[in-house]
């Protein structure tokens, strides 16, 4: 064993030993991902999916709000089997034990209602306070990937899976952290590098190149077309969008262009305006940016590098989104302390 792949796995046995003790016998658990699931909420919940059937024989359900879009997310349910509802298609009250990966209760980024309790919490995001409600929450900021966590808890607890779920791990850790590119520590990496021999590199690749839509391309145009540069900050609004998570997709694609290190975008989807937001800079937190520029219209929360956000009870018409394009902009220059400075479009004619 080298350095970087050992660790003290003692005080996550003795963690999950005791919340594993407490669900014991309690009956259905359900665990609940963030909307518009992506590969990290995926991963972790299937993982603790598993711990749990193993460990306790309780069955569980995984449910997200929301929609599965991306390409890569839609292969990944597929070729890998995972196995899970919509939220609102439950009747919640069969489920004594509630648990919620890669989210928190009262983010705003999961459709879990809040009047409801939640028993246990794993995430990698700022800890918020309605979790002093929560009896079990591990939450652990520094962390790249939720599924890192999940991968210690199996370890720690002796638990084997098989290639399928190693898959689903590893490409959470892949996507989320950008193959270690953005926001990781040495947790991240040794998780990362003790599953990949356990992968599926045939599924993996489907995964990574999978087939899309003609749709899928005009949201690139849309994206391009009218996306804005602001001295070192991109503002691009896809107006009204099929799948919600093209937002992020579309943001990382457009952090690439040479002077930009800051990127919004913003995308209509049934009643909601997904907002994402990537910065180049580690000298920023991304979650408290957005959501000083959300602050009395929506909700947000990040890391340090990647936030998203979500703004309800807005207009989808042309007019509304554009006018909110104009107010968020605005919002975003004052607060990087560059207002006001005259926007060029990223591509002229
Ligand atoms: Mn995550």
């Amino acid at each position: 064993m080298t350095a970087e792949t050992k660790m003290d796995l003692t005080p996550i046995r003795d963690y999950t030993d005791k919340f594993l003790g407490w669900m014991r016998g309690r009956g259905a658990v359900l665990i609940v991902t963030h909307d518009h699931p992506d590969p990290d909420s995926l991963a972790a919940a299937m993982a603790l999916k598993h711990l749990i059937t193993v460990k306790t024989g309780q069955p569980a359900t995984v449910a997200f709000g929301g929609m599965i879009g991306r390409g890569e997310n839609r292969v990944m349910v597929e070729k890998l089997e995972i196995d899970l509802v919509p939220l609102d298609s439950i009747d919640l009250n069969r489920f004594p034990v509630v648990c919620m990966v890669d989210s928190q209760p009262g983010t705003g980024n999961n459709s879990f209602p809040q009047d409801r309790k939640v028993d246990l919490v794993i995430d990698h995001h700022p800890l918020r306070e309605t979790c002093q409600e929560v009896h079990w929450v591990d939450v652990r900021e520094e962390y790249g990937a939720t599924a890192t966590m999940m991968y210690e808890y199996l370890e720690a607890q002796e638990v084997g899976f098989g290639t399928k779920l190693a898959t689903i791990l590893f490409y959470a850790i892949k996507s989320e952290t950008q193959d270690l590119g953005r926001d990781w520590i040495r947790a991240d990496r040794r998780a990362y590098l003790k599953l990949l021999p356990l992968v599926n590199n045939s599924i993996l690749f489907d995964i990574i190149h999978p087939e899309v839509p003609r749709a899928y391309f005009a949201h690139f145009s849309h994206a391009i077309h009218n996306a804005m540069i602001y001295k070192d900050i991109l503002v691009f609004n896809l107006y009204k969008i099929d799948t919600p998570d093209m937002v992020a997709e579309l943001a990382d694609f457009l952090l690439r262009v040479d002077e930009v290190k800051l990127v919004l975008g913003m995308g209509y989807y049934e009643g909601v305006v997904a907002l994402s937001f990537r910065t180049l800079r580690n000298d920023l937190n991304s979650g408290e940016i957005l959501q000083k520029v959300v602050a009395g219209l929506g909700t947000a929360g990040g890391h340090g590098m990647i936030a998203g956000g979500q703004i309800r009870d807005t207009g989808g018409d042309k007019e509304s989104l554009a006018s909110l394009e104009q107010t968020l902009t605005h919002r975003l220059l004052e607060v990087m302390h560059c207002y006001p400075v005259p926007g060029v479009p990223l591509v002229s004619e």
